[in-house]
């Protein structure tokens, strides 16, 4: 038995569990009135309900001691003191900088950096106010109607969420567009409906060396070369968000429109970098700093609240309460909010790739399991696709809901029957529906008693199911902020308590390797010898079949 799980702290809660097992959260509400008000917090106009899952408060007691053996305020404090807590990366991971609005210093090796980090903000302050001016003008001289990023995983899909979810801020008259498959057909769907003369592109890129960003960028200026002829022109329609200069440079981008960020900001963390310039882009420079600002209330509140009342923190208690002790495998993210459309998909990346781990800082396995399998939906579609799993299925699945108290766009009823559904799923899976309940039902309707039998054990909902709710009046770039960061925090707690690497991502690596040996072979059958049998026959087929480029 691993050190984590043979310990004093984890034997504690494997036999608390033993006991709440059958405990039914029905029971809990029904015994204590004040279940909400003892298992809810609010931060600042946000209220993060959490009284609907399988816990009392000796689960978070014990829940808490787990954290406090596994040095949990110690690694926070660690992590905002800029050391190198990535280890096999050898680097910190301060993102928290980037968002830093408090005045004070944050330090990399006892640098500090928030010169840095100003300075970059200062030049996107000033690039977006041209661009917005209409200062900044194409080789036709017209002004940037359309902005296309390009870029892949943490270079996309955070810009990406955050562009979506703030809509209703964006600026009349620019709209941001987001390419980050290889596959052309993204590109030339992206491409298809706009003007090289007035559209910029955002080559966003850590390391500028990301294969599927680079071909898609190299492609992005042959289009704006086959219209505006001169690469001078180059300079107009391309800026760069990288920690690579030298590397820029050889792409052709002036490296006077890159726009810096550095290697303590891991991909995934990177949207509050240069790397959010579509947001800025899209919103305007003063709500991409309320976005930040929101974030950095979130770490105020993470590195000073006790463990008890620190919203991350027991999220990421809650999550290792059910994957660890309930064996839970995936976790599902239900915003009842269309803006919050890519959610689901950027929080995957964030837990998916940073605690998707199973050796522990030291290299020694795990003998228990880590990140969840994250996916989800907006919640009233996924009422009519896969909550039928939720209710009924033969897995828990505990699940976060999100929903504003007021809608953008007031319109009729629809944001009522919004609100209605989300507070009905959650009760729903809380407390379920007994077979007494549902004889009553059936009854009610007047059904013969046989056929009440027979439909019986299908009407009945074993509930139990655990959730949490985060309610916001409104989805401002400020709650936003302070969403995304809460969620940052509560996979730091968990990589903390799982002693595994939350900054690395070693994984993504042997694919990449394999399609660069794969890649020569699909023109040429001599090297098929080397692979496996299905791969050679995957790619006798796509050999047979491809129109060679
Ligand atoms: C995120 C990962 C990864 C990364 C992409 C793009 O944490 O590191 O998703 O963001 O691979 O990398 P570049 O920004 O270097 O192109």
């Amino acid at each position: 038995m691993a050190v984590l799980t043979g310990s004093r702290a984890w034997q504690a809660l494997k036999e608390h569990y033993a006991a709440m097992r059958e405990v039914h959260m029905r029971d809990l509400f029904a015994a204590d009135p004040e279940r909400f008000e003892g298992f809810s917090l609010h931060f600042g106009e946000l209220l993060f309900d959490y009284s609907k899952n399988r816990i009392s408060a000796e689960t978070l007691d014990l829940l808490c001691r787990l954290a406090r053996q596994e040095g949990l305020e110690d690694k926070i404090d660690r992590l905002f003191a800029g050391e190198r807590v990535n280890v096999t990366e050898e680097r910190p991971a301060l993102h928290m900088a980037l968002r830093n609005r408090s005045g004070r210093p944050m330090t990399v090796e006892g640098r500090d950096v928030m010169p840095q980090v100003n300075g970059v903000l200062a030049r996107m302050r000033e690039f977006v106010a041209a661009v917005h001016s209409g200062a900044w003008r194409g080789f036709s001289g017209e002004p940037v109607r359309d902005v296309v990023n390009i870029g892949i995983g943490g270079s996309d899909l955070g810009p990406q969420m955050v562009c979506a979810a703030l809509r209703p801020y964006g600026r009349p008259g620019l709209r941001v567009h987001f390419v980050s498959n290889v596959d052309a057909s993204q590109l030339l769907e992206t491409l298809r409906d706009l003007d090289p003369a007035t559209t910029l592109f955002l080559v966003a890129s850590k390391t500028f060396s990301t294969q599927e960003t680079l071909a898609n960028a190299r492609s992005a200026r042959d289009w704006l070369l086959r219209a505006a002829g001169d690469p001078a022109h180059v300079a107009r329609h391309f800026v760069a968000m990288s920690s690579h200069a030298q590397r820029v440079r050889e792409f052709g981008i002036d490296p006077a429109n890159m726009f810096e960020f550095w290697d303590w900001v891991g991909g995934r963390f990177s949207l509050w970098s240069a790397i959010g310039l579509s947001i800025a882009l899209a919103v305007g420079m003063e709500r991409f700093e309320e976005l930040l600002a929101g974030a950095h209330a979130v770490d105020e509140h993470f590195r000073s609240a006790p463990l008890e009342a620190n919203i991350p923190v027991i999220m990421g208690l809650l999550g290792i309460w059910y994957i660890d002790f309930f064996g839970a495998e995936s976790h599902a993210i239900l915003p009842y909010d269309q803006y919050l459309h890519r959610l689901p998909a950027f929080l995957q990346q964030g837990e998916m790739e940073s605690n998707g781990k199973s050796v522990t800082l030291d290299g020694r396995a795990v003998d228990y399991a880590t990140a969840p399998v994250v996916w989800g939906e907006p919640g009233t579609n996924g009422q009519h696709a896969f909550y039928q799993l939720l209710h009924q299925g033969t897995r828990l699945v505990p699940a976060d809901f999100f929903a504003a108290a007021q809608s953008h766009h007031p319109l009729g009823e629809h944001h009522t029957l919004l609100l209605a559904n989300c507070l009905a799923q959650s009760a729903a899976l809380m407390a379920g529906r007994t077979p007494e309940q549902a004889r009553r039902q059936l009854q009610a309707a007047g059904l013969p008693p046989e056929t009440i039998d027979r439909l019986l054990p299908h009407r009945v909902f074993a509930g139990n199911r655990p959730s949490n709710t985060f309610l916001y009046p409104k989805l401002t770039p400020r709650a936003l902020g302070a969403l995304v960061a809460l969620y940052e925090h509560k996979v730091f707690v968990q990589g903390a308590v799982w002693g595994i690497n939350s900054f690395d991502q070693w994984g993504v690596e042997l694919g990449k390797q394999l399609a660069d040996s794969i890649r020569p072979a699909l023109r040429d059958d001599a090297r098929d010898q080397k692979f496996d049998s299905s791969t050679a026959g995957l790619l006798r087929f796509c050999r047979q079949y491809r129109i060679p480029s």
